[in-house]
């Protein structure tokens, strides 16, 4: 049964082909029982689409907006089956005083995501940036033994505290730099490179089942970042370091489409990691117009379609989906409009595109989920 949808454009599919869609098996044809007012949808939402491809497909999730808007609280339930935490698992947000912990953000997305039978990625443990005072501003006084046993502890308390709920780890994020080598942070100055597989080691322990990923972004292509990270998790591989996956976190522009990025999955893939996508968008000068929209909707396409071919890919989540509360305005000056729908909740060709190549492209992942190559 198809539910009237309050997208602005329609679906550019037959609607044989979207019925054939519809009556295969794990796509839920009928409203989730938790969805609250369906009478302004008609077409089956991403993530009923991307259940028939068995991948979860998910957002970044910002907690002001969750607890204030309610169109924005919807569309979080009826688009997609995994969400992240745009800010509330970040070292600063959970740890704001050493050794006093705030979990009521960060307990309120989970609970709410397994409330919506979504699954969740934890984001972020070791990253340079949005660390607390106290540990930045002691560095000097810090002993490096006194250091690493705080990294241990963070790392163990928050992986501990969430064991058995959070499905996939952003253990460490953008250690490398963008001119080559690792990124000067302070985990490097106090501990040195082997920061990042105990890193791994770490969160491995405090939950033996989650899927623990590096994440960096301009690592979409087969190109320098990611050649220093598949030489690194090569190496982890080889040692017996407890890596699982290679996060892509695909912040791009509308005029520049990704050209090698199911290489760069099938490489990690024969190492035996899974890959994702972790925090799509696409971003484009303003104002926006007809053109840059369309450029805009093949760049989501490429990264979308690049993981539903690969079975090694795992998840495919989107940084945010609304152009109302994108961290991009705020960041690169003159530009904004990165995400699939626009500041009024309304699709943009962006949305048909990916709604489009769910659609269209045959599944590749059998009835266990995903397969490490
Ligand atoms: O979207 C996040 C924004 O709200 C924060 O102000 C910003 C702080 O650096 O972090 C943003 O999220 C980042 C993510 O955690 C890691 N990869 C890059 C993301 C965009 O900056």
């Amino acid at each position: 049964m198809l539910r009237p949808r309050r997208r602005g454009l329609r679906l550019a599919v037959p609607a044989i082909v979207l019925g054939a869609v519809l009556a295969a098996p794990g796509v839920a044809a009928a409203a989730p029982p938790h969805e609250a007012d369906t009478s302004h949808r008609t077409d089956a939402s991403l993530r009923q689409l991307a259940d028939r491809h068995r991948l979860p497909i998910g957002t970044a999730a910002d907690d002001a907006a969750l607890t204030s808007d309610a169109a924005y609280r919807e569309d979080i339930t009826t688009e997609f089956s995994s969400v992240t935490a745009e800010n509330v698992m970040k070292w600063e947000s959970l740890e704001p005083e050493r050794g006093q912990y705030d979990w009521a953000a960060a307990d309120r997305l989970v609970e709410t995501a397994e409330a919506n039978g979504q699954q969740v990625r934890g984001h972020v443990l070791i990253w340079h940036s949005q660390l607390p005072d106290w540990l930045t501003e002691n560095e000097a006084s810090i002993s490096t033994e006194e250091f690493r046993e705080i990294v241990r502890n963070h790392i163990q308390t928050v992986v501990g505290r969430y064991k058995g709920r959070i499905a996939e780890w952003d253990v460490v994020n953008e250690a490398f730099s963008d001119t080559g080598g690792l990124r000067d942070s302070i985990f490097l100055r106090k501990l040195g490179p082997g920061y990042i597989a105990d890193a791994f080691r770490w969160a491995h322990e405090a939950d033996p089942k989650a899927t623990l990923f590096y994440n960096d972004y301009s690592a979409e292509d087969v190109n320098r970042k990611s050649n220093e990270a598949y030489a690194l998790i090569k190496d982890f591989v080889a040692t017996g370091v407890p890596i699982d996956g290679f996060g892509m976190q695909a912040h791009h522009s509308a005029n520049y489409a990704p050209t090698t990025m199911r290489e760069n999955i099938q490489r990690f893939a024969a190492l035996g990691l899974v890959t994702a996508v972790t925090e799509a968008d696409v971003r484009m000068q303003l104002p926006v117009d007809g053109t840059k929209l369309q450029a805009q909707a093949n760049v989501f396409s490429v990264l979308l379609s690049s993981c539903l071919a690969e079975r090694s890919c795992i998840s495919f989540t989107s940084w945010g989906f609304t152009d109302k509360y994108s961290w991009v305005p705020n960041t690169f000056e003159g530009q904004g409009a990165a995400l699939f729908l626009d500041e009024n909740l309304q699709a943009k060709p962006a949305y048909e595109a990916m709604r489009n190549d769910l659609l269209l492209t045959e599944p590749v992942r059998g009835k266990r989920g995903h397969g490490r190559g």
